[in-house]
């Protein structure tokens, strides 16, 4: 079995060639030729595990599916021309992708994490690759370059960031980042997963790693688990690429052809994101019974300045602090109809959580503790009259609570 991927199908061209195709063009058509047997329009997914050898080591690029598979390789393509970057890896999940950029580090190593993630990249990185990997993870504000300049030691190897952060949605400036990282020898990794490539290149901005949760926008319909690493650097990649093959969280045929389809309407899909969460965002912002709105794409927004300079818009996600603390919240996330209650985020359809008690429940009694008045909004592509009516109903019916709170 080959230790490493095979650079390419033989019929298909690698990211670079879509260099100079706008976004949407390159969405539909990166990696998604036409398949060379048939003339399929669409690549098929291709559901086999083993290739034929026409003698020992004599094989049309492909030789278990673990290493490479064609409907894999379309989708890596697809992903690493719209990241910018020569080479996507994708896994089975955007866990698993996180920990593959880990696997890289030995025992002793340090890593500066942003101290607003995902509760799970907490969960990770503090209850399993500490202690079995032996590796420090030290997390600061990143909003002051200055605090992760202090943070780091001899021994950090990697600045791991997420923007906007999940889910209090502060924008770090990746670029001073990279320069903090670069001048310790640190590779910069940034979770693009909330910005997604339509909003926001870290690759162009100096990051040496773009990860992503594949379950959010890039699939964007809420039907399939994956992840992705996109790397610019070819000795990186055959890194990646041989921990992808020896550890094996590789993402099946069929979930890679859910998430091309998907990724070929995801600057559709940004635009009205981008629309309805700025819309939404100033109906909160207006109202009395709302005490913040955490929002990118707001004036208001704290990291305004950075979100202009490295971001498209100001994404779908919002995250709001009700009057009528943690009662209100959560009886406002059981109270709407179109939003629904759940966790996770990017499908078409808009969800509500309360990160407190559901996606960031790792964090709770730890330094990373989100507020628990806070509820979170993944705000979908339906028609905005009908989701802020939805929103204004819930607030309407809730409202009770605020005078609750005060008088307690
Ligand atoms: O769920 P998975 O595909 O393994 O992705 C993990 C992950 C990584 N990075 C970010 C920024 C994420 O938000 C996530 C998953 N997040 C949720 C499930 C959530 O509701 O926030």
């Amino acid at each position: 079995m080959a230790e490493h991927g095979s650079e390419g199908h033989p019929q298909r061209r690698r990211a670079a060639h879509y260099d100079g195709q706008a976004f949407g063009t390159r969405a539909i058509h990166a990696g998604q030729e036409p398949d060379p047997t048939t003339g399929a329009v669409i690549a098929p997914v291709y559901l086999n595990s083993t290739y034929v050898q026409h003698g020992v080591g004599d094989f049309a690029g492909y030789d278990y599916s673990r290493t490479d598979n064609p409907t894999r390789r379309a989708l890596e393509i697809q992903l690493a021309a719209l990241e910018g970057g020569d080479h996507g890896i994708a896994f089975a999940s955007g866990m698993a992708a996180t920990s593959t950029v880990l696997q890289r580090l030995s025992p002793g190593d340090h890593v500066v994490c942003v101290n607003d993630v995902y509760g799970g990249t907490f969960r990770i990185f503090t209850k399993v690759l500490d202690r079995h990997a032996g590796i420090e993870f030290t997390f600061v504000s990143m909003r002051d370059v200055a605090s992760v300049e202090a943070a780091m030691t001899d021994r950090t190897k990697l600045v791991w960031v997420e923007t906007p952060t999940n889910p209090l949605l502060n924008v770090i400036d990746i670029a001073e980042l990279a320069k903090v990282a670069h001048a310790r020898r640190a590779l910069l990794a940034v979770d693009n997963t909330f910005a997604t490539p339509y909003l926001q290149n870290p690759l162009a901005l100096g990051a040496d790693i773009v990860a992503h949760s594949m379950t959010k926008y890039l699939g964007g319909h809420s039907d399939v688990v994956g992840g992705a690493l996109v790397v610019d650097d070819d000795a990186l990649a055959g890194e990646l690429r041989f921990l992808q093959n020896a550890v094996g969280a590789i993402p099946g045929p069929m979930d890679c052809w859910l998430v091309s389809r998907g990724l070929k309407t995801l600057h559709v899909r940004m635009e009205r994101h981008c629309e309805n969460a700025a819309a939404i965002a100033r109906m909160l912002e207006s109202r009395e019974d709302v005490e913040s709105v955490l929002y990118p794409g707001l004036e208001s927004h704290p990291d305004h300045a950075v979100v202009q300079r490295q971001m498209r818009a100001g994404g779908g996600m919002i995250s709001f602090r009700p009057a009528g603390g943690a009662d209100r919240a959560r009886e406002l996330c059981a109270a709407t109809s179109l939003f629904t209650l759940a966790e996770s985020l990017g499908g078409v359809e808009s969800l509500i959580e309360l990160p407190g008690l559901m996606t960031h429940q790792s964090v709770a009694g730890s330094e990373l503790e989100v507020p628990a008045d806070l509820v979170r909004l993944s705000v979908g592509i339906e028609h905005v009259d009908d989701l802020v009516r939805d929103l204004e109903g819930a607030l309407d019916t809730t409202r009770h609570l605020v005078e609750a709170a005060a008088t307690a």
